[in-house]
């Protein structure tokens, strides 16, 4: 850290668990960093956090704590978001905001370096990091767009818990041995803290991630469908989500099926342009059992494909399974991402 040339960082949200991994990424990716400000809610504030072996307090966020800083990275709620991200850009920072605050507005981009960077040049102060499952999927998604056109997508995923929050994997854990012992167990966060019930995680899988729209999609499947139609710039695009939610601590998986333009294309084609496409890996050989399972991607950048097959009825019909972590390229490292194309792009100046 500490670098003379780098940037004044501040993490909003730096007790979270994605807040986390944003400190946590930063220093792996060697950052350039001449200051680093970790910003939470008046709870967390005076907490002290180890970076580097350097003891850095945790300051309450309010509009002052942008005084100076270059590059804001935002992980503490939409709420958050909505009051100090434009306080942040009032007082020249770039925000890299990883809720749903500014997602769908039009003058905010939203971007996965992979797919869309363009969008970057767009930016009014506030660039918009995307839901998890939906990052993982539009990096799986955009190589096959680009050389064979897309017509449709329908998506099921398998979330992992710490999509919630440290919280829920706390939940998981303590049902879990709850479970196994055969004691009582209590229910508080899934499937949503605050709506009426409470289900089991532990030995279950709940379809509900965030509440339920009136048109029968919860809000997580409208985000996953707003999201992708617009970072790749398909407002047309048929796209349909089911969420669920497994008891899995990290890593989201999800069973893609979707339709092509082009005609005569195989699977094989599709596994050789994945193979070669930028933060993919490819874990394809159902010979030798290879196939993406969340427990191999933890920690890990990448978004990893397999079961890559041409449907036996739908002559352009297509099915992948696609694994991710959900807090790094699904929240942390794709905002550092972000961050670092910009300074690259020499769209953010050091004050
Ligand atoms: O929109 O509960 O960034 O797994 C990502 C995590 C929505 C909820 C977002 C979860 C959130 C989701």
């Amino acid at each position: 850290m500490s670098q003379q040339n780098g940037f004044h960082v501040a993490v909003v949200g730096a007790t979270g668990a994605v807040g986390q991994q944003m400190i946590q990424t930063l220093m792996n990716e060697n950052f350039p960093i001449k200051k680093l400000s970790l910003l939470s809610s008046a709870r967390s504030a005076g907490k002290k956090v180890d970076v580097n072996g350097q003891e850095i307090t945790i300051q309450e966020a309010k509009p002052e704590s942008f005084e100076g800083v270059d590059i804001a990275l935002f992980s503490a709620g939409g709420s958050v978001s909505k009051e100090l991200a434009p306080e942040a850009v009032k007082r020249g920072a770039i925000v890299v905001d990883n809720t749903s605050a500014f997602r769908m507005d039009e003058n905010t981009p939203l971007v996965v370096p992979e797919v869309n960077e363009a969008d970057l040049y767009k930016h009014n102060g506030i660039i918009a990091n995307p839901n998890c499952s939906t990052i993982q999927m539009v990096v799986a998604l955009e190589p096959i767009r680009r050389k064979y056109g897309l017509k449709k997508v329908i998506v099921s995923t398998y979330q992992a818990v710490s999509g919630a929050g440290a919280a829920a994997v706390e939940e998981l854990k303590k049902q879990t041995k709850s479970i196994i012992n055969e004691e009582k167990y209590e229910a508080n966060i899934l499937p949503v803290k605050s709506d009426k019930k409470h289900y089991q995680i532990a030995f279950n899988a709940i379809p509900q991630i965030d509440r339920f729209q009136d048109n029968g999609f919860t809000f997580e499947e409208i985000k996953m469908m707003n999201e992708t139609k617009k970072i790749m710039h398909m407002p047309e695009l048929p796209v349909a989500a089911t969420c669920v939610r497994l008891p899995v601590a990290v890593g989201h998986s999800e069973s893609v099926y979707f339709e092509i333009e082009a005609q005569d294309v195989s699977a094989s084609n599709i596994k050789a342009l994945l193979n070669d496409a930028p933060g993919i890996v490819l874990q394809d050989d159902p010979e030798n059992q290879i196939y993406p399972m969340p427990a191999d991607c933890v920690g890990k950048k990448e978004v990893f494909v397999g079961r890559i097959r041409k449907d036996l009825d739908v002559t352009r019909g297509f099915h992948m399974w696609v694994v991710s972590d959900n807090l790094l390229k699904g929240a942390a490292w794709n905002s550092v991402q972000i961050a670092e194309r910009l300074v690259e792009l020499g769209l953010v100046k050091s004050k």
